[in-house]
């Protein structure tokens, strides 16, 4: 499959790992918009969120409980954080691999541009 995400996921890609189990694969962004910026990506192939199924439930559930394991680890917990997804052409998604941004370590401006 031609998905950068799942060479990533494979280990053909080299990344900087910041977690990983059976299901899970979090890795720090190459282009990096906040002095902590990981991407918590799902091992199965889903293209976007539409493609989330009612079956996927538990590992949508795992994604967010890494995310906010990942957050305290790197000591932004407290200080606070935004977790996103970008959704297709208008939400700016690149990668069409199910990813969510953890971004945190400054101050953060407005969300919407
Ligand atoms: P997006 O939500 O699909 O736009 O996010 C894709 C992100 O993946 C983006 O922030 C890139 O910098 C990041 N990325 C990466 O970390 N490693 C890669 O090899 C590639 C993209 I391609």
């Amino acid at each position: 499959m031609d998905c950068i995400f799942c060479k990533i996921i494979e280990g053909s890609i080299p990344s900087k790992k910041a977690f990983e189990n059976e299901h899970v694969l979090a890795f720090h962004d190459i282009e990096p918009a906040a002095p902590v910026h990981i991407l918590i990506v799902p091992k199965k192939h889903i293209p976007t969120m539409n493609d989330v199924t009612a079956e996927d439930g538990a590992l949508i559930a795992e994604l967010f409980t890494v995310a906010r394991a990942l957050a305290k680890e790197h000591g932004i917990a407290e200080s606070g954080y935004r977790l996103i997804n970008n959704c297709n052409a208008d939400g700016g998604q690149t990668c069409y691999h199910l990813h969510f941004h953890l971004l945190g370590g400054k101050k953060l401006g407005p969300l919407l541009q």
